[in-house]
């Protein structure tokens, strides 16, 4: 028996489109999280019910300094909005303020299985060769992120190309957690399958932003070089410097995208300026391809200093105001919980809970 509580269901053959994505508060916000993520979800605002989280939940998987957290919070929210984010149109807020979240990721530990986390490398890499003094949140961190997104039975999944292996994870748990439950799903008439297979929107010409530093390496918030990143609050002579210290090699840049094979910096560096620019690397290559790095450089400073100089200067502006953040999170938060809180009940319900 469904009980009286609940509220009309949408049929899950008919899950309405819908994007959820987040981006972690963990400092020291950069171009790849601009470029690879939040730039793209201003778009999507035009054709979907869209749901942006600050991911507070994942990012103590790491330490947090208390200190610094909340600031860290405000700053991701300010990014939202300073790139284009409507907060009245999208929903915005922050992960722990939704307690269903923390509950459906304990139900989701219990139907993924261990082999599948074993699996995730971004685990390896952020744990590195202390696996063992790693936090089991850091581990368990994907089947968290799966139930981000399926608490609000999000159809489509904005993110970096990093991203794409967790976003498997979350549509291998959806589908078990749909065939596990199959026949109490259609006993409470809630469907076929109760929550939908996400696919992860990874697109533009800069899905893996690199490090300045070092071309192999994916440009990172917890690098320990700021030098390997372009942060979106740098003002324009920090943007210049980091640019020009920016590693390259010693040849001319190519004409065509083909001489930019094994050529990881330069490859990095002509990527951005055409993400920066929303255009390709070939139209990239027919202006700057046979010149020097000090000249692309140079072009590539006023590019980046031109896109991101009026994000950074409205994240500074929105962060001075932190009352009107909070209103931001605070209503956020009240939209996101009547969505989620409904999934909750539901999921509940399908695993056979008493709720009063
Ligand atoms: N280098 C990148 N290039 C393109 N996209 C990127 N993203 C992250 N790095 C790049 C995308 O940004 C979104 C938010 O990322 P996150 O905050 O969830 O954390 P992350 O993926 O672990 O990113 P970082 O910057 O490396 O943070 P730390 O160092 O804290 O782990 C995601 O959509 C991600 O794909």
């Amino acid at each position: 028996m469904v009980p009286d509580t609940v509220v009309p269901f949408v049929p899950p053959t008919q899950f309405s489109p819908r994007v959820f994505s987040g981006v972690q508060p963990t400092g020291n916000l950069h171009i790849g999280n601009y470029l690879g993520a939040i730039k793209r979800f201003v778009p999507l605002q035009d054709s979907f019910e869209c749901i942006y989280c600050v991911v507070d939940l994942h990012a103590i998987t790491v330490w947090q300094n208390p200190n610094e957290l909340k600031h860290n919070i405000h700053e991701v929210t300010a990014a939202y909005l300073a790139s284009g984010i409507d907060p009245k149109r999208s929903i915005v807020f922050n992960q722990s303020q939704v307690s269903a979240h923390a509950e459906l990721a304990w139900i989701f530990n219990c139907v993924a299985r261990l082999g599948w986390l074993n699996r995730m490398t971004q685990f390896k890499e952020k744990a590195g060769k202390t696996q063992e003094n790693a936090s089991v949140g850091l581990y368990a961190y994907p089947a968290l992120m799966a139930a981000d997104i399926l608490a609000y039975r999000a159809t489509h999944v904005p993110v970096g190309e990093d991203q794409k292996q967790h976003l498997e994870l979350a549509r291998d748990i959806a589908q078990k957690f749909n065939t596990d439950f199959a026949d109490r799903i259609a006993e409470l008439d809630l469907g076929d399958s109760f929550f939908p297979l996400p696919d992860p929107l990874i697109q533009g010409p800069a899905p893996r932003v690199m490090s300045l530093r070092d071309g192999s390496k994916k440009m990172s918030k917890s690098d320990i070089s700021d030098y390997s990143r372009v942060n979106l609050t740098d003002d324009a002579d920090t943007i210049a410097t980091k640019i020009r210290k920016a590693k390259t090699d010693p040849d001319n840049l190519p004409s065509e995208a083909a001489g930019l094979n094994g050529r990881l910096e330069a490859l990095n560096l002509v990527t951005l300026f055409a993400a920066l620019e929303e255009t390709n690397i070939d139209a990239v290559l027919s202006t700057f391809g046979g010149g020097t790095f000090s000249v692309f450089k140079a072009a590539l400073v006023d590019v980046a200093v031109a896109k991101l100089a009026p994000i950074g200067t409205e994240m500074n502006r929105l962060m001075a105001a932190p009352d009107y953040i909070q209103d931001v999170l605070r209503d956020g938060s009240m939209r996101a919980r009547v969505i989620a809180d409904e999934t909750l009940n539901h999921v509940k319900d399908i695993l056979g809970f008493v709720r009063g």
